[in-house]
């Protein structure tokens, strides 16, 4: 272990002056008490996934929490903000202990100098914007309701925070919330929704991120995830293209090029003047999400080496080398100018423990490969995540947290051994910045 700890030190130099390492939660994942209901309080009570009343407990113990981000030496935390927390029960319906949790979060964060950056939805729509007469990221008027939240927000919060983000991974929710991968909130599933949810999370998007860059003086992006698609031969390369256009290009184009990739034409509609224009004009950044990567053959066959270190997540293996060409590809493809968070990457172990050694290697290795991209737009990387906490669908049996979070015994938190070594590491980045 000391051993990689070294090695990977070795390797820091290249990026190291402009780069740090935080860590990112969400509020759904994490707050608990939460008071109106969102579709995924829908989602999980319909398939009686887990209790999920209090999450991690976060609610009442962020000030814990945030200390422990800061004795880990990070100066930067991702977390979200509720729509459903904010506006419980009906539109407009604004709750002011709502807004006063969130002054308190962003408070303690600068009573440490640490700096937040907030993403404005992270899947918790409240149930009043699905429903017959607002059908959810299915309804144009979504973008309305989007943007006037968003800018009450602003309205709130922007003296103290200039990092925004305004949605988390839309490819997530438009595949498995509303299409072919259906697996999540709000389960309305059908080729046809799963273009047309990404359509109106693009727009919602543009209409905010344009909106704060007119208005205000900061940062804002759209956080995009991705995995790398490793052609398994010369004749693969062009499917990999494809997947990557899938997944990626999907999202990414339309903010560069105001058009979807031609690969995915026959699917999509396209944008007005106007919207491109917004489009073009609504991100300072990239917020990408990485995880994982997968081989993709001649015959658009996903596989996965047997090699590959395994998580207790069935769709996530430890492949590092994925992450130094997916961000070369970025950069080689999409924007070689454009500067990029690393806005979540990380695993859950098999055993449930502080020993998180896994977790470790896993960090070593894709970090080791992200200080070796050809990508010198890379600013930051928040590890996913500060605390075990909620994982969706799959609930609480999957844990992402850095600090071990215990269900069982008062929420008591408990830092692994990732979170020592990567307040090691801050030390030595702050040390040399
Ligand atoms: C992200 N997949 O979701 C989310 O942004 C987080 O809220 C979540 O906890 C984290 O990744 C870990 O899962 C994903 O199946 C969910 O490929 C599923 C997938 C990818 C990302």
């Amino acid at each position: 272990m000391k051993l990689k700890i070294l090695l990977f030190l070795g390797t820091l130099p290249s990026l190291i002056n402009s780069f740090f390492i935080g860590a990112a939660t969400s509020s759904y994942q994490i707050e608990g008490h939460n008071s109106g209901i969102n579709i995924w309080d829908e989602f999980t009570f319909e398939h009686n996934l887990h209790p999920v009343k209090n999450a991690s407990n976060h609610f009442l113990q962020y000030e814990e929490d945030i200390k422990l981000l800061h004795e880990m030496g990070s100066k930067h935390y991702r977390f979200s903000i509720s729509w459903s927390r904010i506006m419980p029960f009906y539109w407009n319906d604004i709750d002011p202990n709502a807004i006063q949790f969130y002054h308190n979060i962003i408070d303690e964060c600068l009573s440490y100098n640490i700096t937040p950056y907030i993403t404005l939805y992270h899947w918790d729509l409240p149930h009043y914007l699905n429903t017959e007469s607002i059908n959810g990221w299915l309804d144009e008027e979504i973008v309305y309701y989007f943007k006037e939240y968003s800018i009450l927000m602003f309205e709130e919060y922007s003296d103290k925070v200039k990092h925004w983000m305004t949605i988390n991974e839309p490819l997530t929710t438009s595949r498995q919330g509303y299409g072919m991968d259906c697996s999540f909130a709000p389960y309305k599933c059908s080729l046809e929704n799963q273009f047309l949810s990404a359509h109106y999370q693009l727009l919602a998007h543009a209409h905010v991120g344009y909106y704060y860059l007119n208005h205000y003086e900061g940062e804002i992006g759209l956080v995009m995830n991705t995995n790398w698609f490793e052609p398994k031969n010369e004749e693969s390369i062009e499917n990999s293209h494809l997947l990557m256009d899938e997944n990626l290009g999907w999202f990414l184009e339309p903010l560069l090029t105001g058009m979807y990739p031609s690969t995915l034409e026959k699917y999509t509609q396209s944008f007005s003047f106007h919207e491109q224009i917004i489009l073009m004009n609504s991100f300072t950044f990239l917020g990408i999400n990485h995880y994982t990567s997968y081989y993709i053959d001649e015959n658009k066959i996903i596989s996965v080496d047997p090699n590959w270190i395994t998580t207790k997540a069935n769709w996530l293996f430890n492949v590092p080398f994925g992450a130094f060409k997916v961000f070369n590809y970025i950069n080689e493809r999409y924007t070689d100018t454009t500067p990029i968070y690393i806005t979540e990457c990380g695993m859950p172990q098999i055993n449930k423990g502080l020993m998180d050694i896994e977790r470790v290697n896993y960090l070593s290795g894709y970090l080791s490969e992200i200080m070796r991209t050809e990508n010198k737009n890379i600013r930051g990387f928040f590890v996913w995540s500060l605390l075990d906490n909620f994982e969706w669908a799959r609930g609480y049996n999957e844990s992402f947290g850095i600090i071990d979070v215990d269900y069982e015994n008062n929420y008591k938190r408990s830092p692994k051994l990732s979170y020592y070594w990567l307040q090691q590491l801050n030390k030595f980045i702050l040390h040399e910045q």
